[in-house]
């Protein structure tokens, strides 16, 4: 008898939490870039608002994603990976701090 209720209660619990994640902008997907020899790869790639960028450092030395803006800066380890969210629409040229010949670029645009 309780059933119907406790799945409409559910029902609602888990359409706030959507409500809430896609305010926060946690909802969004985690999309990799590999670094290997120097490079990251794809060097260019379209996400999503709200989407998370991993950069999986596969070299034995450490490398950044840094904006060129100044906007952000992630440093990701040898043999680690790091993560960057990006909540908003726009592109982002990145570098490394290290080796400034390393470059990439983030196209984030409008989710739903
Ligand atoms: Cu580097």
């Amino acid at each position: 008898m309780g059933s119907m209720r406790t799945a409409i209660r559910y029902a609602a619990i888990l359409l706030a939490l959507q409500i809430v994640g896609a305010r926060v902008g946690i909802a969004g997907e985690v999309v990799q870039v590999k670094i290997a020899d120097l490079a990251f790869s794809p060097a260019e790639i379209t996400i999503k608002e709200g989407d998370t960028i991993e950069w999986v450092n596969g070299d034995f030395i450490d490398h950044t994603a840094t904006a060129n803006n100044g906007a952000w800066d992630v440093l990701i380890a040898a043999g680690q990976s790091a993560r960057q969210q990006f909540d908003h629409a726009g592109t982002s040229k990145y570098f490394c701090r290290v080796h400034p010949d390393m470059t990439g670029t983030v196209h984030v645009i409008a989710g739903k």
